[in-house]
C-alpha cells in the first residue's frame, strides 16, 4: 500500500498509526510505528484504550515521495511471553541484524520490554522467546553511537508503571513522587554485543534545570513523562521525550549519553489528542521530526496518526519550537 507523501499530513490513511521511530536503514527512512486499532475500548489512565496487537512497517520513498507500508511484521500471538498491549517500539541496526524492541504487558500485567530480530528492515521479525532480562516499562528506544556502544533507553509513567519500579522491583502501590520531590527519569542500560540483553543493570537518567537541580515531579511542564528519543547533533547527546499532562515534546543536552542532561526547552507544541510522541532522524542532510496527532480520526484519543516536518537548529545548538498547526516562519 503506497501513499503520496505531504509534511504535516498523515503518513498512511489506511490504518491508525502512532509512536513513530525513524531511522534511515538502506538509503530509505524506515518508520516502526504503533498500530492503533479501529475499537472503541474503556479509556482511562490505565492506558487501557491503547489495545495494540500488532506492528506494521513504513518506509518513505524519497524520490517517489511516497510512504510505503510493508504489512505486519510482528504479531502479539507470536510473542511467547507477552499477552497485550503492543506499544511504542523502535528499531536498530547492528551485527546484519535488523532489531525490533518493543514494550507489552506479559501474563501477569506488567510491562517488559522484548526483542525481535529479522533480516531485512521490513521484516517480518521472529521474537525471542522471553522478555530481555531486568527490562519493565514501555517506550524502548536504542541508541548506537558511534563507538558502535549501543544504549536503551526506557520508561514511561501512568499506564506505563514506571513508578512501580522505584524499589528496583514491581510494587503495584508504587506512586509518583511528591510534587517538591526529584520526578523519576527515564531509564537507560547499555545493550550487550548481542543486542538481545542489558549489558548492566538499568540506571536512571538525571534530568537537570539551568542551576543544576533534578526537575521535580511537580514541574510537568519540563519533567520527564514518556517516549525518550536520543541523537546526537555537533557531538552533544540530545534526550528528548513527553510531558504526558502537558502534552509538550521536549529536550535536555549533555556531554554523557547516560547524562545528566541539562533542560533546554520545547521541540513540539501540543498536537490533537491526549499523547504526543516523536522520533528525529538526519537524512540527505536535513533533519526531521516523526511525530503523531489524532486528526485522521477527528481527535479520537486512541486512533493517531504519523506525521513528519523538518526540524532546524538555530547556531547555537538548540532546536526551533515547531507548532504543528502553522508552517514555520
Ligand atoms: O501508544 C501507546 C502509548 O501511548 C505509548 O507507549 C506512549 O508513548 C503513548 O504514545
Amino acid at each position: 500500500m503506497k501513499k503520496q507523501l505531504t509534511p504535516n499530513e498523515p503518513l498512511v490513511s489506511h490504518i491508525f498509526t502512532a509512536d513513530p521511530s525513524a531511522h534511515v536503514f538502506e538509503g530509505k527512512i524506515y518508520i516502526y510505528p504503533s498500530h492503533d486499532l479501529d475499537r472503541d475500548n474503556i479509556s482511562n489512565d490505565n492506558g487501557d484504550q491503547y489495545d495494540m496487537e500488532d506492528y506494521h512497517v513504513l518506509s518513505i520513498d524519497h524520490k517517489e515521495s511516497t510512504c510505503t507500508d510493508h504489512g505486519e511484521v510482528l504479531h502479539v500471538k507470536d510473542v511467547p511471553w507477552a499477552s497485550k498491549q503492543m506499544w511504542a517500539p523502535d528499531a536498530a541496526y547492528k551485527n546484519n541484524t535488523y532489531y525490533l524492541y518493543f514494550p507489552a504487558r506479559d501474563h501477569e500485567g506488567i510491562f517488559r520490554i522484548g526483542v525481535a530480530t529479522s533480516e531485512s528492515p521490513e521484516g517480518p521479525f521472529v521474537p525471542e522467546p522471553n522478555f530481555i532480562p531486568g527490562s519493565f516499562s514501555i517506550d524502548p528506544a536504542v541508541f548506537i553511537d558511534d563507538d558502535n556502544r549501543a544504549y536503551i533507553y526506557f520508561g514511561g509513567l501512568w499506564g506505563g508503571q514506571l513508578e512501580k519500579w522505584q524499589t528496583g522491583q514491581y510494587r503495584i502501590e508504587g506512586s509518583e513522587p511528591a510534587r517538591d520531590e526529584p520526578a523519576l527519569g527515564p531509564r537507560v542500560a547499555e545493550l550487550s554485543d548481542d543486542m538481545l540483553r542489558f549489558h548492566d543493570d538499568a540506571e536512571e537518567v538525571m534530568i537537570l534545570d539551568e542551576n543544576g537541580y533534578p526537575l521535580t515531579a511537580g514541574d510537568e511542564e519540563r519533567r520527564y513523562f514518556e517516549g525518550p528519543w536520543i541523537h546526537k547533533y555537533n557531538n552533544k547527546y540530545y534526550l528528548s521525550y513527553s510531558t504526558g499532562t502537558t502534552h509538550k515534546i521536549v529536550y535536555a543536552v549533555s556531554d554523557n549519553p547516560k547524562g545528566p542532561f541539562t533542560f533546554q526547552g520545547t521541540i513540539l507544541n501540543p498536537v490533537i489528542g491526549w499523547t504526543t510522541h516523536h522520533s528525529i532522524v538526519e537524512f540527505q542532510n536535513k533533519w526531521y521530526l516523526f511525530y503523531h496527532d489524532c486528526s485522521l480520526s477527528g481527535g479520537a484519543n486512541n486512533k493517531r496518526c504519523v506525521k513528519f516536518t523538518e526540524l532546524e537548529y538555530n547556531e547555537d545548538g538548540t532546536i526551533r519550537s515547531i507548532d504543528p498547526y502553522h508552517s514555520q516562519e
